[in-house]
């Protein structure tokens, strides 16, 4: 009971507080160059800067006021260069990048634009969770890189065109079923001077995120080491991973025939709880992911705990 009004007060403290608090992928920048007025990005739906609320919640594909490709222009971008994503709270790119209550990862997608992000098209190129050296979120460090976060366009890639799908995962409420925050944006790219691999086959979204991913409904409250980032790990072109078992990784012959069984796993619930999950190789962060937890954390209960996550929750601005 006191936990479960200790919750709602929180969340509630938030809501109040913070509902400007929020983000979008404002520009992206091509191999470091600034595409500017929100070019390429799919338009953004009203409140553009609003979450998408639990793994159901509506537009979580791309936010965008239309679920189709129209009115978006197709950016040129160069297998192997960096794409970077640029999140703001308001309609500029000067504004704060996301309010400091805010901890969680970053994850970066593709798939075939001709798909238009239906049915198991998704793969997984960057991903950045929690490094337990730094104590640090990908979400600080996007706020502390002025809101830009990066991946790299694989250079095996074939040519082509394809939606990119960036995302930001606010879990300051995600103790709460269904309160996890999905702050996703999509951008048009049409990729050259590739390698002529075509993408494997990935995995459907938001069908890879189950409400109860270790990953989702997670606590910042109570203290952690590692934080599982949800969905399958990091695709790279020569690695295959083992359909059922999570990371594991297999090595296929370098430059390997293009319809190479590297198939993500499109089993997400096997992928995303396995407890032997690396999380990964992350794209850009040592200490991304990695471990996982078994599950405690969830259970509200006991004094101690209680007064620990108010204290925890006090330090984060929470209330
Ligand atoms: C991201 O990529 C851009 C362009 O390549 C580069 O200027 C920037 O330093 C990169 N940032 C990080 C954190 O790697
Ligand atoms: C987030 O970024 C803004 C703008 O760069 C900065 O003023 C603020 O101190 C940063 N917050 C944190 C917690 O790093
Ligand atoms: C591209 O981004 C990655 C991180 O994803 C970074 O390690 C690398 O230095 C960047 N490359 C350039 C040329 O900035
Ligand atoms: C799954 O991974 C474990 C640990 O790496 C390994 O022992 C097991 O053989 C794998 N199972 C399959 C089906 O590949
Ligand atoms: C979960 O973690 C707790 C505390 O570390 C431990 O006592 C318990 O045995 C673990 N349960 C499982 C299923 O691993
Ligand atoms: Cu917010």
């Amino acid at each position: 009971m006191a936990c479960y009004l200790l919750k709602q007060l929180a969340a509630w403290a938030v809501l109040a507080g913070g509902a400007w608090a929020h983000t979008h992928i404002h520009n992206p920048y091509i191999d470091g160059q600034l595409v500017d007025n929100g070019k390429c990005v799919r338009p953004y739906m009203d409140g553009f800067y609003n979450p998408v609320r639990g793994v159901t919640g509506d537009n979580i594909l791309c936010r965008s006021a239309s679920p189709g490709p129209e009115n978006t222009e197709t950016c040129n971008i160069k297998a192997g260069t960096n794409v970077t994503i640029e999140f703001h709270e308001s309609m500029d790119h000067v504004s704060i990048p996301i309010h400091p209550t805010h901890k969680g990862p970053c994850i970066m997608w593709i798939s075939p634009l001709a798909a238009n992000g239906a049915g198991n098209v998704w793969v997984k190129i960057a991903e950045q969770g929690y490094n337990p050296e730094t104590k640090t979120w990908c979400i600080d460090d996007v706020n502390s890189s002025g809101g830009k976060w990066n991946a790299t366009i694989p250079a095996e890639l074939e040519d082509g065109e394809y939606l990119l799908r960036g995302e930001i995962i606010a879990l300051h409420q995600a103790r709460t079923p269904g309160m996890v925050e999905f702050y996703p944006n999509c951008v048009h790219l049409r990729v050259t001077g590739g390698g002529g691999q075509p993408l494997p086959p990935g995995v459907s979204i938001p069908s890879v995120y189950k409400a109860d991913d270790p990953g989702i409904l997670f606590d910042i409250y109570t203290p952690y080491r590692s934080y599982p980032i949800p969905g399958p790990p990091v695709f790279k072109f020569g690695t295959a991973t083992v359909p059922g078992n999570g990371t594991t990784t297999d090595k296929v012959a370098a430059g390997g025939p293009p319809t190479n069984t590297a198939t993500t796993d499109t089993t997400p619930t096997t992928s995303t709880s396995d407890p032997s999950s690396s999380g990964g190789n992350s794209n850009s962060n040592p200490g991304g992911s990695g471990g996982n937890r078994n599950g405690s954390h969830r259970v509200c209960s006991g004094k101690k705990r209680r007064r620990r996550r108010k204290r925890e929750a006090a330090r984060h601005g929470e209330f």
